[in-house]
């Protein structure tokens, strides 16, 4: 599943972290066609042995965007579909077999923060920075940017990202919820693999419940969410893994919340 653009390997004791590297620096990470369909091919064929992945940028920045000598003369069913593909490829990141940690640094940029935003959880180091650029491009988001990024900061943060131009700094990012840690420069793929390593632990099932129920959940009307979250709630309970692991913590030999 390597390919010139992306490479794929597996960390942990039991290869459970499986990391995806976007390799094209020489054009900044910029995804082609090609290398959408590569991170789509990666994500439906993970094996079953890996339980969370990292994604993050080689070279000096995460992604920049879009590939925009690909944006050629397409028509109206043409780029139709061209985002549909993008929708598709990010769709298997978000609700895919495993939580995915972005790690990301440099430029966050159009479709590298709408693929950071497809993530589940985002590591960003101090040199990151974030905008969307399509404004000032005369087009618009196109690969899931406008439903995942105002959920992430508000319609009206993005409107002025995409009016304006404006760039978020990595603390004004992280001040924002564009993401949820902020680390020295050249750290952020260390934290991502040591988050990654502990979501691996986490029982399956628990895991499934945060990607595929909470994000539906938080979209249904109140009593239908109460609902779906009790139903998921009863079959993750359930599961010989929960009972486990809540009479290890009974019989005094799991971990107690700690704030240290
Ligand atoms: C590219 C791209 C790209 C770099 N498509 N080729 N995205 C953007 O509008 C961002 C455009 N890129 C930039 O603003 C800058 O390149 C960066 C801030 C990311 C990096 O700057 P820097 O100085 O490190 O690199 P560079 O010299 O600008 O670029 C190096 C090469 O990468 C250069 O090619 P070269 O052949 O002259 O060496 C650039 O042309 C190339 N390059 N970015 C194509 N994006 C699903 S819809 C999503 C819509 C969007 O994402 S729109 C936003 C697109």
């Amino acid at each position: 599943m390597t390919t010139p653009d992306l490479h794929l390997e597996f960390l942990g004791e039991q290869q459970e972290v499986a990391v995806i590297r976007l390799t094209r620096v020489a054009k900044r990470n910029a995804l082609n066609d090609a290398l959408i369909l590569s991170i789509r091919n990666t994500f439906e064929n993970l094996p079953a042995t890996v339980r969370a992945a990292v994604i993050d940028g080689q070279g000096d920045h995460f992604c920049a965007g879009l590939d925009l000598s690909e944006l050629t003369e397409r028509d109206a069913g043409q780029g139709l579909h061209h985002s549909r593909m993008w929708h598709a490829a990010l769709e298997r990141v978000q609700f895919g077999p495993v939580p995915v940690v972005a790690a990301l640094h440099g430029a966050v940029v159009g479709g590298g923060l709408e693929l950071a935003s497809a993530c589940h959880i985002r590591v960003a180091d101090e040199t990151a920075f974030y905008a969307l650029p399509e404004g000032s491009r005369g087009i618009f988001v196109g690969g899931g940017g406008a439903v995942r990024i105002p959920r992430l900061i508000g319609t009206a943060r993005m409107t002025d990202m995409m009016l304006t131009g404006r760039v978020y700094n990595a603390a004004d990012g992280e001040r924002i919820g564009l993401a949820q840690y902020l680390v020295p420069p050249g750290q952020a793929f260390a934290k991502a693999l040591e988050l990654a390593e502990r979501v691996a632990q986490n029982a399956p099932l628990t895991n499934y419940a945060l990607m595929h129920a909470l994000p539906r959940i938080a979209e249904q009307p109140a009593d239908q969410g109460y609902l779906t979250e009790a139903m998921m709630a009863a079959i993750a309970q359930s599961a010989p893994e929960a009972k486990e692991r809540v009479r290890a913590f009974l019989d005094g030999k799991a971990a107690k919340v700690s704030k240290d």
